[in-house]
């Protein structure tokens, strides 16, 4: 099933891979979609954007605690250390995600750039400037910035907000320069981050998706993989590490 895809590894030397919710769905972490997904149970305008902050921020910080407490019980699953081998494989690697989980450096990604945050740190809701170590907060009281007294707030990016300039730009300079881009656990629905698949395959790279489900982009990838990342991922280094040892040519 993976042997053409690996025929196509063994010659790359630029690859990318974008992932989203799917990758950490399962080490325990929900998705945002779909039936079980959070969205399905929370309203993704009252938690996740900044006017349910100054709204409702202890509504907000509850959330966050819940899910930081979640996220710091889970542990990376083999999907997660795949792509951590998969690193190593090729010249230039750049792993994009969508996830705020951190489980990806856990599992020994090192060439990464985390598109909507991190849910371990904190920032200034006024003035950005980040905040140092992972403090708990106490939604009843929330802390304020030493800088300018602003409400301290998770730092991950919410729904109308700029992602930062430099990780984005550098996101769409590895979509841009990818012989082969992997679109892992994503529905691809939540721009910018979906329009990096597109960006590359329009520039000429082997776009593979891996997903439980088809999704906008299955239509425009080479490969389509049905199934779960935690067993394709590592079933497809296997594969390939078999042929690398093998020698290049097959
Ligand atoms: C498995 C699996 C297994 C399950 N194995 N697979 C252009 C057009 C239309 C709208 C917009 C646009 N440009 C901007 C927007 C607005 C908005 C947007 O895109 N909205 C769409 C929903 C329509 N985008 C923004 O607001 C972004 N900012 C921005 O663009 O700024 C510029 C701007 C500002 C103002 C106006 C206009 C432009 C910011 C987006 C921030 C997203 N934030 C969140 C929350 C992060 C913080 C937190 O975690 O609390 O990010 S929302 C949520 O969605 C989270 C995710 O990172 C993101 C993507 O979700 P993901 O990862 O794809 O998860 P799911 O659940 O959707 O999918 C999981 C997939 O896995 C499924 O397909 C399953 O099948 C699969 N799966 N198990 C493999 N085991
Ligand atoms: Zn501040």
């Amino acid at each position: 099933m993976f042997e053409e895809l690996v025929d196509i590894m063994v010659n790359c030397r630029r690859c990318a891979v974008l992932t989203g919710a799917g990758i950490s769905a399962e080490s325990g972490v929900p998705t945002f979609r779909g039936k079980e997904g959070l969205w399905g149970k929370f309203r993704p305008e009252e938690l996740a954007t900044m006017s349910a902050f100054m709204s409702n921020p202890k509504i907000v910080w509850e959330w966050y605690n819940w899910r930081r407490d979640l996220m710091a019980k889970v542990q990376p699953n083999p999907g997660h250390f795949a792509l951590g081998e998969m690193e190593k494989a090729f010249e230039q690697f750049t792993l994009i995600t969508q996830n705020v989980d951190g489980l990806h450096r856990q599992a020994g990604s090192e060439n990464m750039l985390e598109l909507h945050g991190n849910i371990h740190r904190n920032k200034c809701a006024e003035c950005n400037a980040a905040v140092d170590g992972q403090i708990e907060i106490d939604p009843d009281d929330i802390p304020s910035c030493a800088q300018c007294g602003g409400s301290i707030r998770p730092d991950v990016v919410w729904f109308g907000e700029m992602l930062d300039a430099d990780i984005i730009d550098a996101a769409f300079d590895a979509a841009q320069q990818a012989e082969l881009f992997f679109s892992v656990g994503t529905s691809a629905l939540v721009q910018p981050a979906a329009s990096l698949p597109v960006v590359a395959k329009r520039a000429g790279s082997t776009l593979v998706e891996v997903n439980m489900e088809r999704t906008p982009l299955s239509d425009l990838a080479d490969f389509h993989f049905c199934g779960p990342s935690g067993e394709l991922l590592p079933r497809l280094m296997e594969l390939f590490r078999r042929r690398k040892d093998g020698g290049d040519g097959g």
